[in-house]
C-alpha cells in the first residue's frame, strides 16, 4: 500500500510544525522533549522509583526545571511481556499525580495508557495529550480524544505487550512500519480526530528486535514523509544495551542521548526520555548545527 503522503503534505508543508493540543498549539519548529513520569512498580527501567505523590511531583519539578517541554505520566509498563493493568488500578496511581501537577507546572502533561476510561478521567484532571501505545485498541479511545479535543501520540506496535516480541518479523521494517502507521492515521481521521492533533512515533522496542529499532531510526525520514511530526522514544531501551555490550537500562543515558541525536537530524522532533538535562543539551546542539547546515538537514 502506498501510504506516502496519507496526508497529501510534504515534510516541510505549512502546519506541519504545529501539534494542537487540548487547550493550546505545541509548535515543533524546536524540538520538544517529553519528560517520563512513570508511577509503576515494574517499569523496565525505573519501577517503583516513585512511592508517593510527593516523590513524583518532586521528580515532575526537577524535569520541568531541566528543560522538559511535556510531562508522559503512565500507571501501566508495557514494557516486552508485561500484562495489561486494569484501569481502575492505573487511576489509582496517576490521578493524583496528575491533580497535583495541573496546578503546579505549566507544561502540558500528556497520560500513556491504552485505556480510554483511564484517558478520560485523565484529560479531566488535566492532561492536554493521550499517548497511545496501541493506536486506539481501544474502541473507545478514538471518540475521547475527538471529544475532549486532546492531542494524540498514535504509535506502532503489533499485538500487546505480552505478545509484541513474537510478531517482531518483517521483510522491510521501515516501509512495513509507514505502512501500518498510516493505516492507524487514516483511522484515526476517519474518527473525525484533525490532523493537526497527531503525531507519530514508530515504536522503539515494540515488537522491534534490536536491527528493527536501527533500521527505524535510520529511517525516520520515510515516517515524517506521513506529514505529521515524528515521536521517538530510544530511552535506556534494549537496543542500546545491545550495542553496548549489555549496560544495564540506567547506564545507558549516553547510548540514549545518541540515538535522540541520530533521530533528530533523521527527522524526528519530539523526544521522550527518562533524563531530561543532557538530552536539553545535546538536542539544542544538535539543533543549532542542523539548523547551519548549508541544506539545513
Ligand atoms: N515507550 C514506552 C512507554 N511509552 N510511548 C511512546 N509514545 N513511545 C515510546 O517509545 C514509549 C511510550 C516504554 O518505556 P518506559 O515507559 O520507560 O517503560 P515501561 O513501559 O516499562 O513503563
Amino acid at each position: 500500500m502506498n501510504v506516502t503522503g496519507v496526508l497529501a503534505q510534504a515534510p516541510s508543508a505549512t502546519g506541519q510544525d504545529d501539534w494542537s493540543i487540548r487547550g493550546g498549539v505545541l509548535s515543533v519548529g524546536r524540538p520538544l522533549i517529553m519528560g517520563i513520569l512513570n508511577l509503576t512498580p515494574d517499569s523496565f527501567s525505573d519501577g517503583g522509583e516513585l512511592p508517593g505523590v510527593e516523590a513524583a511531583l518532586d521528580r515532575a519539578s526537577r524535569m520541568v526545571g531541566e528543560g522538559a517541554d511535556l510531562l508522559d505520566v503512565g500507571g501501566e509498563s508495557t514494557r516486552p511481556g508485561a500484562a495489561a493493568v486494569p484501569p481502575s488500578e492505573q487511576l489509582d496511581r496517576i490521578l493524583p499525580v496528575i491533580e497535583g501537577l495541573a496546578g503546579r507546572i505549566a507544561i502540558p502533561i500528556s497520560v500513556d495508557t491504552r485505556s480510554a476510561t483511564v484517558a478520560r478521567r485523565a484529560v479531566s484532571a488535566g492532561a492536554a495529550i493521550v499517548n497511545d501505545v496501541s493506536s486506539l485498541s481501544d474502541p473507545e479511545m478514538a471518540d475521547v480524544v475527538r471529544e475532549t479535543e486532546a492531542g494524540l501520540v498514535l504509535m506502532h506496535m503489533r499485538g500487546t505487550p505480552a505478545t509484541m516480541q513474537s510478531r517482531a518479523a518483517y521483510d522491510d521494517v521501515v516501509e512495513e512500519v509507514a505502512a501500518e502507521l498510516g493505516d492507524s492515521l487514516r483511522q484515526a481521521l476517519a474518527a473525525g480526530i484533525p490532523a493537526s492533533r497527531i503525531v507519530l512515533d514508530p515504536g522503539i522496542g515494540f515488537a522491534k528486535r534490536a536491527e528493527h529499532s536501527l533500521a527505524l531510526l535510520a529511517g525516520l525520514e520515510r515516517l515524517a514523509g506521513l506529514g505529521r511530526p515524528v515521536l521517538v522514544g530510544p530511552s535506556r531501551k534494549s537496543f542500546i544495551g545491545d550495542i553496548l555490550g549489555g549496560v544495564l537500562p540506567r547506564q545507558r543515558g549516553f547510548g540514549t542521548v545518541a540515538a535522540c541525536v541520530a533521530a533528530l537530524l533523521r527527522g524526528a522532533r519530539l523526544f521522550r526520555v527518562h533524563d531530561v538535562a543532557p538530552a536539553r543539551q545535546a538536542l539544542d546542539v544538535a539543533e543549532a548545527i542542523r539548523r547551519t547546515a548549508p541544506n539545513g538537514s
